[in-house]
């Protein structure tokens, strides 16, 4: 019995009637690109959390959690911090689906919440598929994850779907190339001969907090860079200007994009300001470079990873933290960890994920993996991690 199911035996005095193991995961490349409908390539790595769930009598949901001994109850919990947030976020999609019903649920994990190796969309994730077996709701893959990404939009930031995506459908031993418009998954094998570590920069990506402001601002700048290379808002404002429908804008259109304001920006996407303070400049030059340069970094990278091309899926790596660099999305840490890992020999390094702080990746081989965690750990202090490719919350269903 693993940690979950005997925290719910102990807690609650029952047994779980469903247990979801819900992995956290590193982005490989493609950072940035997925709220732009724009391909991404992550894997689903090894730490994770787990649920054990069962149905109670009452309407609602308790749960209890190893991580911090916390006991959240939704009826008196609405402003709870932390992990409670996203689980009371997940039940307000998941209850008017199972009106009346109630659950219990217990948490353990050992994946770490310092922002970029996703633990928010693990949590998420695997919330939604506890409560869609122990409710019997009957939502497809598909719709788990679409509520999951409802969930959390709400909760946090105006985030794509990439992570509830991979955490969901990942494969063990591969990465997932996850296409969003259209929608397609590929599951990629990862080679042997790569070996991914991934290094804590010291400083939290609290992109629920301060960083939500850059994240969004990141998101507006795409939609107004969109519009104006020819992307016209949708006059119901359902959807707003992606990036992925002027892809193959030239180069001196995007060279001549202007820097304006979040109300601007706002204005000429026709969609909300996203909370922002409407006198915040935006670039969006930089915006559109950096997106659409990573787009094709992405395919680049799908190539070199089914050649087994260390080499070159380490240059689009660094590249793409450049890239990033000049977005606005590194810190001085995350650029320390990076530049450890380099000079240690490895192929590449980047950040992963939102960026803001949290976590960076590097990629390189069995030989050198040592040195790279070592000079790694000594930049930043750790925890570091040697990230292997495993299988995501749904595949963890279908594996018992
Ligand atoms: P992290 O930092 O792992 O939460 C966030 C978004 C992704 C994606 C990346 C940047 C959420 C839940 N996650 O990831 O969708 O946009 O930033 O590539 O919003």
């Amino acid at each position: 019995m693993n940690d979950a199911a005997s925290l719910h035996n102990d807690h609650f005095g029952d047994a779980a009637t469903a247990v979801v193991n819900s992995p956290g995961r590193i982005n490989l490349i493609g950072e940035h690109t997925d709220y732009c409908g724009l391909p991404v390539l992550p894997m689903a790595i090894a730490e994770s959390i787990q649920f054990a769930a069962s149905e109670r009598a009452q309407p609602g949901l308790i749960a209890v959690s190893t991580l911090d001994g916390a006991v959240i109850d939704s009826d008196s919990a609405r402003a709870a911090p932390g992990w409670a947030k996203y689980v009371l976020a997940v039940l307000d999609q998941i209850q008017p689906l199972a009106p009346g019903r109630g659950a219990q649920l217990a948490l353990d994990g050992d994946l770490p919440s310092t922002g970029g190796l996703s633990s928010s969309s693990a949590l998420s994730v695997g919330c939604v598929i506890a409560l869609n077996e122990v409710w019997d709701v009957g939502l497809d893959a598909e719709e788990l994850v679409a509520a999951a990404v409802r969930a959390e939009q709400s909760a946090a930031i105006a985030g794509g779907a990439m992570d509830q995506t991979v955490i969901a459908f990942a494969r063990p031993g591969h990465a997932l190339r996850i296409d969003f418009d259209p929608s397609a998954h590929t599951h990629i094998p990862m080679p042997e001969s790569f070996v991914w570590i991934a290094g804590y920069s010291g400083t939290k990506a609290p992109k629920g907090e301060s960083a939500a402001n850059s994240y969004n601002s990141f998101v507006l700048a795409s939609r107004a860079a969109a519009a104006l290379l020819g992307d016209a808002p949708d006059p119901s404002g359902e959807t707003a200007p992606q990036l992925s429908r002027v892809r193959t804008a030239d180069q001196e259109s995007i060279s001549a994009l202007p820097t304006i304001s979040v109300a601007q920006a706002a204005a000429i996407s026709q969609t909300d300001n996203l909370g922002l303070p409407l006198d915040r400049q935006l670039d969006l030059r930089i915006s559109a470079e950096h997106v659409l340069s990573e787009a094709d970094r992405v395919d680049a990278a799908e190539q070199a990873i089914r050649g087994a091309d260390l080499e070159e899926m380490g240059r689009l790596m660094d590249a793409s933290h450049l890239s990033l660099t000049r977005y606005g999305a590194s810190t001085p840490s995350l650029d320390r960890l990076v530049a450890a890992a380099r000079n240690a020999g490895a192929a590449g390094a980047r950040l992963t994920g939102a960026g803001f702080g949290g976590w960076a990746i590097a990629l390189t081989t069995e030989e050198r993996a040592m040195a790279v965690q070592a000079a790694m750990e000594s930049a930043c202090g750790g925890p570091i991690l040697v990230a292997t490719a495993e299988g995501g919350a749904l595949w963890s269903l279908d594996a018992r």
